[in-house]
């Protein structure tokens, strides 16, 4: 299956819930009026498109039926991909470069988002681009975190530093640091623990592991990227919100789109975090992590 394809296999659910959904309303309505509007709000606000966003999208679209005089309801659609597109091209660096590197990347986010399978996932990614890869486990919370890190790295042929459970993921990260210097690696992946810790531990953890990252590879771009489960709908946001009070991330992974009917998520965290989405998730294997591309999205979202 080609790029295109698998991403549209995996919009498959809010393809025919959302897009669906609105080709059902368009061809039903003989014109365009308040009540087709009020329609399209409950099909977005269901979407997990946010209230917000929801509000501004559909505002803009108004917008534009009054000063094109648009009449024909199939006509709404083609504006209102448009307008989905234009917010989701937003992001500032969206999508992620297999070449810019040597790159230390930090992966954050509550318990079962996707973290460790996003790292492997990560790690065939970089290694398909001919790019050497380490990864760290820094999830040293519980020994099974470890071992599946473990077994991902062996599926993507790269190398794994660890210690033993409970040990300091900042010691662990130090290790990592050294070995991938000795070893001239390209790209070092650090996972971390998911668990529901405290603000104030979370901060402080993951600026120690930023503070050894930044002494031990000074010249070495530093990514933290949040991972957040599409399925979880406006939690996401929510999360995402208070991780961006304790880290410094560069961008969001979303994983499991493909298991989720409302996929308007993305827009809303494009357009209310200005944060870039980087990668998106379509499913459990390896190969099912994308970079992110607004153009793409919105033609697989669209595309019948
Ligand atoms: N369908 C689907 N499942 C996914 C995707 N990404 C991750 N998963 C599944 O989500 C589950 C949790 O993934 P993990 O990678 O263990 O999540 P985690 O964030 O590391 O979890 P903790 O270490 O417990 O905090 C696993 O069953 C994965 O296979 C995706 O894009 N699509
Ligand atoms: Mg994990």
């Amino acid at each position: 299956m080609g790029f295109f394809e698998k991403l549209k296999n995996g919009l498959k659910k809010t393809k025919e819930y959302f897009v669906g959904g609105i080709n059902k309303l368009l061809a039903g309505f003989g014109v365009v009026d308040d009540e087709l509007f009020d329609e399209l709000e409950d099909i977005m606000i269901t979407s997990d498109f946010g209230v917000e966003t929801t509000e501004y999208i559909l505002d803009e679209l108004r917008r534009r039926v009054k000063s094109k005089k648009i009449t024909d309801p199939m006509e709404v659609k083609g504006e209102l991909k448009d307008i989905i597109a234009g917010i989701l091209a937003d992001g500032a660096e969206s999508g992620i470069d297999p070449e810019s590197v040597p790159v230390v990347i930090t992966v954050i986010g509550v318990n079962g988002v996707g973290k460790t399978t996003s790292i492997g996932k990560l790690a065939t990614f970089y290694k398909k681009h001919g790019k050497s890869v380490l990864l760290a486990a820094g999830d040293t919370f519980r020994a099974a975190a470890i071992e599946q890190l473990e077994v991902w790295a062996g599926r993507a042929g790269v190398d794994i530093i660890k210690q033993k459970e409970g040990s300091d993921p900042a010691a662990v990260l130090f290790d990592a640091c050294n070995a991938a210097k000795a070893r001239n690696i390209d790209v070092l992946i650090c996972d971390t623990a998911g668990r529901l810790h405290n603000k104030k531990n979370l901060m402080a953890e993951l600026a120690k592991m930023a503070k050894v990252a930044g002494r031990e590879m000074p010249d070495v771009k530093r990514e933290t990227f949040l991972v957040l489960d599409a399925t979880t709908g406006q939690n996401a946001v929510n999360q995402a919100r208070a991780f961006m009070d304790v880290a410094d991330i560069s961008g969001i992974i979303l994983t499991k789109l493909d298991g989720s009917s409302k996929g308007g998520i993305i827009v809303s965290i494009c357009r209310e975090l200005k944060i870039p989405v980087r990668l998106v998730g379509v499913g459990e294997k390896a190969d099912d992590l994308q970079p992110f591309n607004a153009a793409d999205f919105a033609d697989a979202l669209f595309d019948d």
